[in-house]
């Protein structure tokens, strides 16, 4: 029997998830469809996030979808993926800004906060009210959060918080940034809110990449922290840590969004192209290109899949989901790229979307771990030995 195949599901995962995970597919499908693909174009040339999104994916369950409770969805990990990856279809920002609330800010406190800040943070920022940033990275290297400055220092019943935290997704829209310091105790999380006296926010402008999100710095002056707002459940580089993990395994899917969003592209743009008296599309050299986009796209729907079944099993090891990140992010990469390219002289317009999803993933596959932290991750897996140093 042959049926023709789609071509963004070469090998049918389609098949492979149930009728709730398909629903969650088709969902934000059509909603990315309708009301993010038409505005990003705009929206990533004026360097503006469209804030009002936020209502809107808070409207569909999307926030924190992963967690059981507190208002939220608590659908599984292949769900969550399936949302990044669609969403990711629309543009980068608009997933990190998921990512971001959920993975980063809602996970840690579902997970390391006390009860009373679960209360009180997490139907909130289910419903898109408060919105969240998280605090690791520093200006003087990202890669090695060991060697954070930033620090706490105990004062009667309160912190001391004193440093200062750059790259941030939603720095200066957060209502509360979950901060990693130092301690005498350890790392810690502390929830600082946006009102505490010596803390302040600065927008980065003028970025190439993900100019639909908002990023920025935050700088801590001597900020007083109740005890009440640190996170009493982790004290070591493994909370923020393992916040990365729960992200980075959203973007492996989310990238995959863009880079069908441009083999949808260049596969429609080469049928009209005629070149030498004849379709693009029907040259060797360009249906080879494209069918090795295919191939990296189904690897990487592959990698996601099976990840989330072993994180929905609860048996992921870090080193899966670096492996999986490298991998999707280096694809879309090269796919976005070599879109762009097709595209000829159009492929430099913002009205074809690879240039815009290129210079995205270009953060992309910076953030959430360098290509070689991930790299690295899995050689140490492989070695026993820790190239690092
Ligand atoms: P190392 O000694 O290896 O580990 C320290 C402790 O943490 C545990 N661990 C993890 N746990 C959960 N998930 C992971 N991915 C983990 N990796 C390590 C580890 O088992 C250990 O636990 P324990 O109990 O033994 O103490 O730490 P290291 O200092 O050698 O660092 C390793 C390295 C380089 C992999 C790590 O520092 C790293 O991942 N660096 C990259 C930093 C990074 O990714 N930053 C991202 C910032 S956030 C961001 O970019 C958001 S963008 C979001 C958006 O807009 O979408
Ligand atoms: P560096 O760590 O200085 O790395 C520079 C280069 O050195 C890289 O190529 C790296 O791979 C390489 N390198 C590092 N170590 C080694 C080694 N041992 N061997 C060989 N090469 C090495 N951070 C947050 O905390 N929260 C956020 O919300 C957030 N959002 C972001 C949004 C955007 C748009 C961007 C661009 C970044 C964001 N980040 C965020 C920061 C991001 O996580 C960091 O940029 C990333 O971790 C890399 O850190 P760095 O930029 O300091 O680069």
């Amino acid at each position: 029997m042959s049926t023709k195949l789609d071509p963004m599901d070469i090998y049918d995962i389609r098949s492979e998830l149930s009728d709730d995970e398909a629903m969650v597919k088709d969902t934000v499908a059509r909603y990315v469809d309708d009301k993010v693909i038409p505005l990003m174009q705009s929206a990533f040339e004026q360097h503006e996030f469209p804030r009002h999104l936020i209502q809107e994916v808070a409207e569909l369950g999307l926030l924190g979808s992963s967690i059981d409770g507190y208002d939220c969805a608590g659908l599984n990990s292949v769900s969550y993926g399936l949302i990044c990856q669609e969403l990711e279809r629309g543009d980068s920002g608009l997933r990190s800004f998921v990512s971001v609330q959920s993975s980063l800010v809602m996970f840690p406190i579902y997970a390391y906060g006390s009860e009373e800040q679960k209360q009180r943070w997490l139907p909130a920022m289910a419903k898109g009210e408060a919105i969240g940033c998280f605090g690791l990275t520093e200006p003087h290297g990202g890669s090695d959060p060991s060697n954070m400055k930033t620090h706490a220092k105990r004062d009667g019943d309160d912190w001391i918080l004193n440093g200062a935290k750059m790259w941030i997704t939603n720095a200066t829209i957060a209502d509360a940034a979950v901060v990693w310091a130092k301690t005498d105790e350890g790392i810690k999380g502390f929830i600082v809110e946006k009102d505490m006296p010596g803390f302040d926010t600065q927008e980065i402008e003028n970025k190439f990449s993900l100019r639909a999100s908002v990023t920025g710095a935050l700088f801590f002056n001597n900020v007083r922290i109740p005890e009440a707002n640190v996170l009493p459940g982790v004290s070591s580089l493994k909370g923020p840590l393992s916040c990365l993990t729960q992200a980075r395994y959203g973007i492996t899917w989310g990238v995959i969004g863009a880079a069908q969003a441009c083999l949808n592209e260049v596969l429609a743009y080469t049928q009209e192209r005629i070149l030498f008296g004849k379709p693009l599309a029907s040259t060797q050299t360009i249906q080879i290109r494209m069918a090795d986009m295919s191939r990296r796209i189904t690897t990487a729907q592959l990698l996601s899949l099976r990840l989330g079944r072993i994180k929905d099993k609860g048996q992921l090891s870090p080193t899966q989901v670096s492996m999986a990140k490298w991998n999707n992010c280096r694809a879309a990469l090269d796919i976005a790229r070599d879109a762009r390219d097709i595209l000829g002289g159009a492929g430099i317009s913002a009205e074809f979307v690879p240039i815009r999803h290129m210079l995205n993933l270009e953060s992309v596959i910076t953030y959430e771990g360098t290509e070689t932290v991930h790299q690295l991750v899995v050689g140490k897996e492989l070695t026993g030995i820790n190239a690092f140093g």
